[in-house]
């Protein structure tokens, strides 16, 4: 093993692209704390791969958060991993405590947690604050209006951060992936209908999976300290736009 590469906190760790960074990360030599709500899934994760601590992190809560900020000294990378869609109703059906839950998650939780540890970014040689977005907060489709608006706010949250922090020494990140097929995002989506779940990937040939995207998140924060990557949007071959995939059944 080489030199550690600093801290790595990863929100959302303890299943899908979350875990995937988590795992990723440890590999590529930082010390990674893995935070999330369900610490038995962060305990296993911890207990199979060398380089992860697990942290109890809920993002919707101010106090959650500052005690991780305690106990942190100075870190490399924050990846704000932490969020998901719940519902695919049109507007006219929407529940807007969907819309609320998917605010507080995307947006609000990038918001506390990123707040919350800026100066420990900032105490080491340099950070770097990585946002999981979505080709969502890049456009919009029907039945996702909640969705799309809590990942175009995230992805107003970076674009400002990056100009609000220009001239200091921290890197801005999104990494915005199309069709993932990982354990849970469309399950919650669908709310626990995993028939429906399936069939998002239903015929799909090679969906992005988790790794895919922490792949993308490891080659944006193991740049050269002076390389900003700004956006990096990702889609599996068979996915042109949200509602354009290429199935074989
Ligand atoms: C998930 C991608 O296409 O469902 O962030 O919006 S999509």
């Amino acid at each position: 093993m080489g030199m550690s590469r600093g801290v790595a906190v990863v929100t959302g760790a303890s299943s899908g692209i979350g875990a995937a960074t988590a795992r990723r990360l440890a590999a590529e030599g930082y010390e990674v704390v893995a935070a999330a709500r369900r610490r038995e899934r962060l305990d296993e994760l911890a207990e199979t791969t060398p380089g992860i601590r697990a942290v109890t992190l809920d993002v919707t809560s101010p106090e959650s958060i500052a005690e991780l900020a305690a106990a942190l000294d100075d870190i490399a990378v924050l990846v704000n991993n932490a969020g998901g869609a719940v519902g695919v109703e049109p507007i006219e059906r929407a529940d807007p405590a969907d819309w609320q839950a998917m605010f507080d998650t995307n947006v609000l939780g990038v918001l506390r947690v990123t707040q919350a540890l800026l100066p420990a970014l900032e105490r080491g040689a340099g950070g770097h604050v990585v946002v999981t977005g979505s080709i969502a907060g890049h456009l919009v489709y029907e039945g996702g209006a909640g969705y799309t608006a809590a990942k175009h706010g995230a992805t107003a949250f970076v674009e400002t951060l990056r100009l609000e922090l220009n001239g200091r020494p921290v890197r801005v990140t999104e990494v915005a992936p199309g069709m993932v097929h990982t354990e849970e995002f469309s399950l919650v989506r669908l709310r626990g209908d995993a028939e429906a779940a399936e069939r998002v990937y239903a015929g799909v040939e090679n969906p992005l999976t988790a790794e895919d995207v922490a792949d993308c998140i490891a080659f944006a924060v193991t740049r050269p300290a002076h390389v900003n990557i700004d956006l990096l949007v990702v889609k599996p071959l068979a996915q042109a736009a949200p509602h354009k995939v290429a199935r074989t059944s």
